[in-house]
């Protein structure tokens, strides 16, 4: 049975290979993607599966008029990047990133978050 082999030896040859190159994708976030919180967050936590190069790392936070809703200047520190929040009543906010990690890929994407009403 010639090709049980071959499939076999390519299953093998895929679990050796390297892993593939890692870029800085999102890994988790506070608050966490998509979920609906009740109480304003007074910041924006994101954690990357790689390092970020501060220089070249950014979030903003918006509301759904696109105005932004966080306090400024993000702080990145190894793979976290936090950013501050103004106060934020109920509704829909959307966090944009992009972060450019040591390997100099740059990644990018955005999420949102509910604040729930009383
Ligand atoms: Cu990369």
């Amino acid at each position: 049975m010639r090709i049980p082999m071959i499939s076999t030896a390519l299953l093998v040859a895929a679990l050796a290979s390297p892993p593939a190159q890692a870029h800085a994708f999102l890994d988790h976030a506070s608050p966490l993607v998509g979920s609906t919180v009740s109480t304003a967050p007074r910041q924006v936590t994101l954690s990357f599966t790689q390092n970020l190069e501060p220089a070249f790392s950014s979030v903003e936070v918006t509301n759904t008029a696109g105005a932004r809703v966080d306090t400024g200047k993000p702080r990145i520190s190894g793979h976290t990047m936090r950013i501050g929040l103004k106060h934020l009543g109920p509704g829909t906010y959307r966090v944009h990133w992009r972060a450019l990690s040591a390997d100099t890929h740059t990644t990018q994407g955005s999420f949102a978050f509910h604040v729930g009403g009383r």
